[in-house]
């Protein structure tokens, strides 16, 4: 029997220690360049080239054939997709899970939609990777794992929405307001899988000060927490620092973002997935 985690690549994991593992890319289009989301990709260079960039940029989700492909040679699949509400990859993987079960009538395979993105994912591959060391079974993991994310959320703090506004996952109207009071919004994924606002700061100072209020607001207790930055290494632990300093010692790491979750959090950003109410 052999049970895998699958997930698109907003996750920013694109390798996975302790279980068996694959990443699907979502892809970032510029023009004629396109860049796919996995370890072969040069970050740093994808970045440069868009801040210079003048023209249309976009992404594209993961195909029936990109899911399909991941899923081969397992028996018990948990996938797991960025929300629904912003992207074609649920749908893309539902498709491919039917697909599955047609040619493996034996397997079994539990589609997520996370209703969020990046580091509120990690910390539900983490949970399916503790319930299968602990021997549960499909079915077992695969309630527990629903039951799971609902108590998990995720926060974002972006130095500019424009990719956003762009692409239409946010309005260009929200995405004005945020960057005309502020020079950092701070919202959240909320209920339904839709970016939210919560509010306006200034300056990461007033934004870190947001997050642990709002972090008790979510009834974070100091339980796990996972932050995801965008080329922003400092701000990412001045975080950790505050959020340790305010709600003692938690089991809390940081990891950078890959392509897609680089291309609409953009340079500086920050996003923060924890366990809660
Ligand atoms: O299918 C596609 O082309 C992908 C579209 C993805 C759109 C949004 C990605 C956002 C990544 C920004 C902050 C987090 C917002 C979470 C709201 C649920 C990171």
């Amino acid at each position: 029997m052999k049970r895998r985690i699958v997930s698109d690549s907003s996750a920013n994991m694109l390798a996975w220690k302790g279980m068996d593992f694959d990443s699907v890319p979502l892809k970032i289009i510029a023009g004629e360049r396109e860049y796919v989301d996995d370890a072969r990709l040069d970050l740093t260079g994808m970045l440069d080239y868009l801040s210079d960039y003048k023209g249309k940029s976009g992404t594209s989700c993961p195909n029936v054939a990109d899911w399909l492909d991941a899923f081969q040679g397992a028996d018990e699949i948990f996938a797991l997709t960025i929300t629904s509400s912003l992207s074609g990859s649920y749908a893309m993987a539902v498709q491919a899970q039917e697909e599955y079960k047609k040619l493996h009538p034996e397997a079994k395979v539990m589609v997520l939609d996370t209703l969020s993105t990046g580091p509120e994912m990690v910390l539900i591959m983490e949970k399916i990777q503790e319930l299968t060391e602990a021997g549960q079974s499909f079915e077992e993991t695969e309630a527990a794992v629903r039951e799971y994310s609902h108590h998990t959320h995720l926060f974002f703090a972006l130095e500019s929405m424009k990719n956003l506004a762009n692409n239409g996952r946010v309005s260009h109207t929200v995405a004005a307001l945020a960057g005309l009071l502020s020079i950092r919004a701070l919202g959240v994924a909320s209920e339904e899988g839709t970016l939210q606002m919560l509010h306006n700061g200034r300056g990461w100072k007033r934004t870190f000060r947001a997050i642990i209020e709002e972090l008790e607001k979510y009834g974070f207790t100091g339980g796990k927490l996972r932050i995801a930055h965008c080329q922003n290494p400092s701000a990412a632990e001045e975080l950790a620092e505050q959020i340790t300093r305010h709600f003692g010692k938690c089991d809390l790491s940081i990891h950078p973002c890959t392509a897609l979750c680089s291309f609409y959090a953009e340079r500086g950003g920050l996003m923060v997935g924890f366990e809660g109410a």
